[in-house]
Protein backbone atom coordinates (compact mmCIF):
# COMPACT_ATOMS: atom_id res chain seq x y z
CA UNK A 1 0.00 0.00 0.00
CA UNK A 2 0.97 3.90 -0.94
CA UNK A 3 1.65 5.28 2.41
CA UNK A 4 -1.14 6.55 4.20
CA UNK A 5 -2.66 10.30 4.02
CA UNK A 6 -6.33 9.81 5.68
CA UNK A 7 -8.16 7.47 7.90
CA UNK A 8 -11.87 6.89 6.84
CA UNK A 9 -14.11 5.94 9.91
CA UNK A 10 -17.33 4.03 10.09
CA UNK A 11 -19.50 4.77 13.01
CA UNK A 12 -22.11 2.43 14.16
CA UNK A 13 -19.44 -0.59 15.33
CA UNK A 14 -16.60 0.94 14.87
CA UNK A 15 -16.67 3.99 16.87
CA UNK A 16 -19.65 3.66 18.75
CA UNK A 17 -22.15 0.83 19.47
CA UNK A 18 -24.94 2.01 17.97
CA UNK A 19 -25.36 -1.38 16.18
CA UNK A 20 -27.11 -2.59 19.25
CA UNK A 21 -29.58 0.42 19.32
CA UNK A 22 -30.20 -0.05 15.37
CA UNK A 23 -30.79 -3.43 16.09
CA UNK A 24 -33.69 -2.60 19.05
CA UNK A 25 -35.57 -0.71 16.84
CA UNK A 26 -35.60 -3.19 14.17
CA UNK A 27 -36.66 -5.55 16.86
CA UNK A 28 -39.23 -3.65 18.04
CA UNK A 29 -40.63 -2.75 14.50
CA UNK A 30 -40.86 -6.68 13.81
CA UNK A 31 -42.86 -7.30 16.92
CA UNK A 32 -45.34 -4.76 16.17
CA UNK A 33 -45.42 -7.11 12.77
CA UNK A 34 -46.12 -10.14 14.92
CA UNK A 35 -42.16 -11.16 14.16
CA UNK A 36 -39.26 -11.94 16.31
CA UNK A 37 -35.92 -11.04 14.69
CA UNK A 38 -33.05 -13.80 15.12
CA UNK A 39 -29.98 -12.03 16.66
CA UNK A 40 -28.14 -13.67 13.34
CA UNK A 41 -30.06 -11.07 11.24
CA UNK A 42 -28.29 -8.30 13.26
CA UNK A 43 -25.10 -9.41 11.44
CA UNK A 44 -26.67 -9.35 8.04
CA UNK A 45 -28.17 -5.30 8.81
CA UNK A 46 -24.45 -4.09 9.92
CA UNK A 47 -23.84 -1.27 7.73
CA UNK A 48 -26.57 -1.70 5.45
CA UNK A 49 -28.56 1.45 4.58
CA UNK A 50 -32.27 2.13 5.81
CA UNK A 51 -34.45 0.92 3.07
CA UNK A 52 -32.20 -1.55 2.37
CA UNK A 53 -32.23 -2.91 5.91
CA UNK A 54 -35.85 -2.44 5.97
CA UNK A 55 -36.29 -5.63 2.94
CA UNK A 56 -34.14 -7.78 5.06
CA UNK A 57 -36.54 -7.29 8.13
CA UNK A 58 -39.56 -7.71 6.03
CA UNK A 59 -38.55 -10.82 4.44
CA UNK A 60 -38.41 -12.35 8.34
CA UNK A 61 -42.00 -11.30 7.97
CA UNK A 62 -42.88 -13.73 5.25
CA UNK A 63 -45.79 -11.18 4.40
CA UNK A 64 -45.63 -8.17 1.28
CA UNK A 65 -45.83 -4.53 1.34
CA UNK A 66 -46.53 -1.76 -0.75
CA UNK A 67 -44.06 1.08 -1.49
CA UNK A 68 -46.28 3.41 0.88
CA UNK A 69 -46.21 1.21 3.98
CA UNK A 70 -42.39 0.54 3.76
CA UNK A 71 -41.85 4.36 3.77
CA UNK A 72 -43.90 4.73 7.06
CA UNK A 73 -42.39 1.52 8.21
CA UNK A 74 -39.04 2.96 7.78
CA UNK A 75 -39.72 6.57 9.31
CA UNK A 76 -40.98 4.29 12.39
CA UNK A 77 -37.88 2.36 13.14
CA UNK A 78 -35.64 5.73 12.59
CA UNK A 79 -38.15 7.66 15.18
CA UNK A 80 -37.66 4.36 17.37
CA UNK A 81 -33.93 4.82 16.52
CA UNK A 82 -33.72 8.49 17.24
CA UNK A 83 -35.47 8.29 21.03
CA UNK A 84 -32.77 5.59 21.59
CA UNK A 85 -29.94 7.88 20.74
CA UNK A 86 -31.67 10.83 22.41
CA UNK A 87 -28.90 10.76 25.34
CA UNK A 88 -25.95 9.75 24.14
CA UNK A 89 -22.96 11.45 25.05
CA UNK A 90 -19.34 11.00 25.25
CA UNK A 91 -19.31 7.90 27.12
CA UNK A 92 -20.91 6.03 25.09
CA UNK A 93 -17.85 5.79 22.11
CA UNK A 94 -16.54 2.34 22.23
CA UNK A 95 -13.04 1.96 24.40
CA UNK A 96 -10.56 3.56 22.52
CA UNK A 97 -12.41 5.26 19.76
CA UNK A 98 -11.45 8.94 20.76
CA UNK A 99 -7.62 7.91 21.53
CA UNK A 100 -7.65 5.98 18.05
CA UNK A 101 -8.71 8.96 16.06
CA UNK A 102 -6.34 11.33 18.48
CA UNK A 103 -3.54 8.91 17.58
CA UNK A 104 -4.41 9.28 13.95
CA UNK A 105 -4.66 13.28 14.20
CA UNK A 106 -1.62 13.61 16.20
CA UNK A 107 0.27 11.91 13.10
CA UNK A 108 -0.60 14.37 10.79
CA UNK A 109 -3.53 11.95 9.13
CA UNK A 110 -6.81 13.26 7.81
CA UNK A 111 -10.11 12.07 9.31
CA UNK A 112 -13.05 11.56 7.66
CA UNK A 113 -16.27 9.94 8.66
CA UNK A 114 -18.00 7.03 5.97
CA UNK A 115 -21.19 5.83 7.80
CA UNK A 116 -24.26 5.02 5.83
CA UNK A 117 -26.09 6.52 9.09
CA UNK A 118 -27.97 9.28 7.78
CA UNK A 119 -28.28 10.17 11.57
CA UNK A 120 -24.25 10.18 11.79
CA UNK A 121 -23.64 14.18 12.10
CA UNK A 122 -26.03 14.10 14.94
CA UNK A 123 -24.40 11.45 16.26
CA UNK A 124 -20.93 12.45 16.22
CA UNK A 125 -22.39 15.69 18.06
CA UNK A 126 -23.29 13.54 20.84
CA UNK A 127 -20.47 11.83 21.09
CA UNK A 128 -17.90 14.68 21.57
CA UNK A 129 -16.06 13.96 18.28
CA UNK A 130 -17.44 15.94 15.53
CA UNK A 131 -14.57 18.67 15.80
CA UNK A 132 -12.45 16.17 15.19
CA UNK A 133 -13.48 15.24 11.55
CA UNK A 134 -11.72 16.94 8.92
CA UNK A 135 -14.95 15.55 6.27
CA UNK A 136 -18.24 14.11 7.08
CA UNK A 137 -19.35 12.09 4.10
CA UNK A 138 -23.14 12.65 3.47
CA UNK A 139 -25.16 9.22 3.21
CA UNK A 140 -27.82 10.69 1.97
CA UNK A 141 -25.98 12.08 -1.19
CA UNK A 142 -24.20 8.84 -2.04
CA UNK A 143 -25.56 6.97 -5.35
CA UNK A 144 -24.78 3.12 -4.14
CA UNK A 145 -24.89 2.40 -0.34
CA UNK A 146 -22.30 0.29 0.97
CA UNK A 147 -21.12 -2.42 -0.40
CA UNK A 148 -20.33 -0.18 -3.21
CA UNK A 149 -17.72 2.09 -3.02
CA UNK A 150 -19.08 5.26 -3.33
CA UNK A 151 -19.38 6.76 0.38
CA UNK A 152 -15.56 5.77 0.85
CA UNK A 153 -15.01 7.66 -2.23
CA UNK A 154 -16.59 10.47 -0.94
CA UNK A 155 -14.86 10.66 1.80
CA UNK A 156 -11.16 10.37 0.58
CA UNK A 157 -12.69 13.13 -2.30
CA UNK A 158 -13.56 15.23 0.22
CA UNK A 159 -10.40 15.02 2.10
CA UNK A 160 -8.83 15.46 -1.26
CA UNK A 161 -6.93 12.25 -0.68
CA UNK A 162 -6.33 9.57 -3.58
CA UNK A 163 -8.24 6.40 -2.54
CA UNK A 164 -4.66 4.46 -2.76
CA UNK A 165 -3.63 7.07 0.42
CA UNK A 166 -6.48 6.14 2.37
CA UNK A 167 -7.22 3.49 4.88
CA UNK A 168 -10.74 2.52 5.75
CA UNK A 169 -11.91 1.13 9.40
CA UNK A 170 -15.01 -0.99 9.61
CA UNK A 171 -16.94 -3.70 11.25
CA UNK A 172 -19.47 -4.81 8.81
CA UNK A 173 -18.72 -7.36 5.66
CA UNK A 174 -20.52 -4.91 3.44
CA UNK A 175 -18.31 -2.13 4.73
CA UNK A 176 -15.21 -3.91 4.20
CA UNK A 177 -16.48 -4.93 0.75
CA UNK A 178 -16.95 -0.91 0.28
CA UNK A 179 -13.33 -0.14 1.20
CA UNK A 180 -11.98 -2.91 -0.98
CA UNK A 181 -14.25 -1.94 -3.89
CA UNK A 182 -12.98 1.51 -3.46
CA UNK A 183 -9.19 0.59 -3.74
CA UNK A 184 -8.61 1.10 -0.13
CA UNK A 185 -6.70 -0.58 2.66
CA UNK A 186 -9.22 -2.10 5.63
CA UNK A 187 -8.95 -2.73 8.49
CA UNK A 188 -11.70 -4.85 9.74
CA UNK A 189 -12.98 -4.34 13.36
CA UNK A 190 -14.41 -7.36 14.83
CA UNK A 191 -14.23 -11.43 13.66
CA UNK A 192 -11.34 -12.25 11.31
CA UNK A 193 -14.11 -15.45 10.24
CA UNK A 194 -16.60 -13.06 9.36
CA UNK A 195 -14.40 -10.22 8.04
CA UNK A 196 -12.03 -11.96 5.66
CA UNK A 197 -12.05 -9.68 3.22
CA UNK A 198 -10.31 -7.14 4.88
CA UNK A 199 -6.35 -6.74 4.95
CA UNK A 200 -6.33 -6.68 8.53
CA UNK A 201 -8.42 -7.50 11.54
CA UNK A 202 -8.43 -6.40 14.98
CA UNK A 203 -10.86 -7.41 17.66
CA UNK A 204 -11.81 -3.71 18.84
CA UNK A 205 -10.94 -0.10 17.84
CA UNK A 206 -9.04 -0.16 21.59
CA UNK A 207 -5.99 -2.23 19.47
CA UNK A 208 -5.79 0.19 16.30
CA UNK A 209 -1.94 1.52 17.01
CA UNK A 210 -1.09 3.84 13.46
CA UNK A 211 1.68 2.90 14.26
CA UNK A 212 1.43 -1.05 13.77
CA UNK A 213 -1.26 -0.81 11.18
CA UNK A 214 -0.46 1.99 9.06
CA UNK A 215 1.95 2.59 6.28
CA UNK A 216 3.14 6.07 7.63
CA UNK A 217 5.82 6.22 5.01
P1 LIG B 1 -29.80 5.26 9.39
P2 LIG B 1 -22.52 2.60 9.73
C1 LIG B 1 -25.12 2.03 9.40
O1 LIG B 1 -24.11 2.81 9.98
C2 LIG B 1 -25.60 0.96 10.37
O2 LIG B 1 -24.56 0.02 10.61
C3 LIG B 1 -26.79 0.24 9.80
O3 LIG B 1 -27.24 -0.75 10.70
C4 LIG B 1 -27.90 1.27 9.50
O4 LIG B 1 -29.03 0.63 8.91
C5 LIG B 1 -27.34 2.33 8.54
O5 LIG B 1 -26.20 2.93 9.14
C6 LIG B 1 -28.34 3.40 8.19
O6 LIG B 1 -28.62 4.16 9.33
O7 LIG B 1 -31.10 4.54 9.35
O8 LIG B 1 -29.51 5.94 10.71
O9 LIG B 1 -29.59 6.19 8.21
O10 LIG B 1 -22.15 1.27 10.31
O11 LIG B 1 -22.29 2.71 8.24
O12 LIG B 1 -21.92 3.76 10.51
MG1 LIG C 1 -20.62 -0.13 11.08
Amino acid sequence: MASCQAVLFDLDGVLADTAALHFRAWRRLAADLGCTLDPGVNERLKGVARMAALEIVLAETGRTFSAAEKAELAARKNACYRELIRDLGPRNLLPGAREAIEACRARGLAIALASASRNAPELLERLGIAPFFDFVADAGAVRRAKPAPDIFLAAAAGLGVPPARAVGIEDAVAGVAAIKAAGMFAIGVGDPAVLAAADVVIPAIAAFDPARHLDLG
